[in-house]
């Protein structure tokens, strides 16, 4: 699905603004900002914990002088679903939190009219969302104690008041967190583009279009100069001596695909770049990459999980600051504004599905399948052109050692349907959890080995020695799989300001000794591809007994002030690009 854009055929009115909303039937209606979560918006709990369906509206006004054109309504992402409205009438629907749809609008609306919007929003997480809901079984993270009479009559009674509980540790943040836009197309459109670059500058298109019309295409490089062209709905542009996009240290050179429809025009944002595995090492443009940069959230202050422009550039800019090169849009696919940018920084980003919180053994017998098919290829077509993508993850930490052939049944469908759908043939991972690792039969199957591990924090807590030596057991398992390894997830609640003489658990001395430990595991091994620290920043979660005002795993707080962890990467990172160039 093409990005809304502005140019010399379509025009785009941004409807982000404050809007009317309503929490539930019966509570007043109030003004609350678009796009944004819901819930730290208002000082009361109930907007906060509430689970459920909730409405808001707003007014559409279409330009008279659109007359003509195809009226396009884009929603970026409404958590989890919605259904929208014109004038009282439902005209579309969508299921999933995380990615974008749309609903035409030429028939329904007449240019210079002025409609009412409407969108209900439902925040409920099950065992047929992704991410998943706990409905009650176990919560995440402790205070369950299965079998105390009185606990589960508790549990019960929680069911029975609807309250919704993740089965995944970052907060349910809710409501259209993404932009709203309204564009139009000329009525002969140009439906989508597909780019497959390779680094002797041939760059194998395909144009979808709906009508009548011949296709053009055109590159430009940098500087706005034609260096190709092309004409065909499918076809070859050859670019000579192509720029490469380099991830950072080097240059994100990007192109621009200028492809023009009868009327219609759309100007594509490409990189020349190749991913590729060799043996253990992780190829871009043919150079072993090694990923290192933290995992992120979207998450921030009064946005909750809401798209925030200038908190992007300003994260990325703390990535620089940082050395990082990359980072996962752990766990689900982000705005797609970070994806632009990253294209331009040179950040190199791992997408992922919002498949998280499939701890439960029993989630293979839910009926998920479809669904988290459907979904993962939504998000490979949405972001498939990104030079910025280099890997695919299926999901994140599912069960995958109590029925290792379930595991495999469920996911290996998905790994060969990501190859499929991706036109650039990326490599697929899938995040693994601290598991019982030799009984793993998908986990190892995986283009690039993704596994997140808590040696020494939830696990072998506080003793970094045994972690090293325990980390090191399980690294030489890994050893013989021929396969490059991504340590893609490994860190300790830190509460910054606390420090201590002995770098005991909590302290800022300790989260640097731990990542000092990890980091001499992984400096040993030729096969290690990446280091991901969780998490860059910290980040709101449901309350819970091993969570301080959220988790505070961050390499910076959640108002992105350095801990003493951020400084000691930033050295380690910085004489690591050294080495790189
Ligand atoms: C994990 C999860 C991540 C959690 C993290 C933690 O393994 O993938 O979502 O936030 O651990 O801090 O416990």
């Amino acid at each position: 699905m093409l990005y809304p854009q502005a140019n010399a055929a379509r025009a785009v009115q941004d409807l982000s603004g404050v809007w009317l909303f309503q929490l539930k039937e019966g509570t007043p209606w109030r003004n609350i900002a678009v796009p944004a979560s819901y819930n730290d918006q208002f000082p009361e709990a109930e907007y906060r914990a509430y689970a459920g369906l909730s409405r808001y509206k707003t007014a559409l006004t279409i330009p008279a002088f659109w007359q003509g054109q195809r009226l396009i309504l884009r929603f970026d992402a409404v958590t989890h679903s919605a259904r929208v409205l014109l004038n009282g009438r439902e005209i579309g629907s969508h299921r999933g939190g995380f990615l974008p749809f749309e609903i035409e609008l030429t028939d329904l609306v007449q240019p210079g009219e002025t409609a009412a919007l409407e969108v209900e929003v439902d925040n409920r997480i099950n065992h047929s969302t992704l991410p998943i809901g706990t409905e009650g079984s176990t919560a995440f993270f402790g205070s369950d104690n299965p079998g105390i009479t009185a606990v589960e009559a508790g549990k019960r009674r929680q069911r029975e008041q609807g309250i919704n509980l993740p089965a995944f540790d970052f907060f349910n943040y809710a409501g259209i967190n993404r932009p709203v836009r309204l564009y139009t197309t000329p009525k002969a459109y140009i439906q989508d583009v597909t780019l497959i670059p390779s680094l002797n500058g041939e760059v194998k298109y395909r144009v979808d279009t709906e009508g009548e019309g011949r296709v053009h295409i055109d590159a430009l490089d940098a500087e706005g100069a034609t260096v190709a062209s092309a004409d065909g709905a499918e076809g070859v542009l050859r670019i000579p001596q192509p720029h490469l996009w380099e991830p950072r240290p080097g240059t994100p050179y990007l192109y621009t695909a200028r492809v023009s429809f009868g009327q219609d025009q759309y100007l594509l944002p490409f990189g020349i770049r190749e991913v590729k595995i060799e043996g253990t090492k992780f190829l871009i443009n043919g150079k072993p990459f090694r990923f290192h940069g933290p995992c992120k959230h979207e998450d921030s202050p009064f946005h909750g999980r809401g798209m925030d422009q200038c908190l992007n550039v300003t994260d990325i800019n703390l990535y620089h600051w940082l050395h990082a090169n990359c980072f996962r849009t752990s766990h689900y696919p982000y705005a797609e504004e970070m994806y632009r940018l990253c294209d331009r920084e040179g950040i190199v980003i791992v997408d992922e599905t919002p498949a998280v919180g499939m701890w439960a053994d029993e989630h293979y017998g839910w009926d998920l399948k479809d669904y988290h098919a459907q979904v993962l290829k939504d998000m490979i077509d949405r972001d498939k052109n990104h030079p910025c993508v280099v890997v695919w993850s299926l999901g994140n930490e599912p069960s995958t050692d109590t029925y290792p052939q379930k595991a495999y049944d469920y996911w290996w469908p998905l790994y060969q349907l990501a190859h499929q759908t991706d036109p650039q043939n990326r490599p697929v991972t899938l995040v693994g959890c601290q598991n019982i690792y030799e009984k793993d039969r998908i986990i190892p199957t995986m283009d690039i080995v993704f596994i997140n591990r808590y040696y020494g924090w939830y696990n072998l807590s506080g003793d970094l020695e045994t972690a090293k030596y325990a980390f090191r057991m399980e690294l030489d398992w890994w050893a013989d799989k021929n396969k490059p390894m991504v340590l893609s997830e490994y860190g300790a609640d830190t509460i910054a300001g606390l420090h201590g003489a002995v770098a005991e658990m909590f302290t800022e001395e300790f989260q640097v000794e731990f990542y000092k430990a990890m980091s001499a595991c992984l400096d040993e091994r030729d096969f290690i591809a990446g280091e991901m620290p969780w998490n860059f920043a910290d980040f709101s979660t449901c309350q819970g007994p091993m969570r301080v005002g959220g988790n505070r795993k961050g390499l910076f707080t959640r108002d992105r002030r350095p801990k003493m962890a951020a400084h000691y990467f930033r050295q380690r990172w910085a004489s690591m690009d050294e080495k790189s160039q």
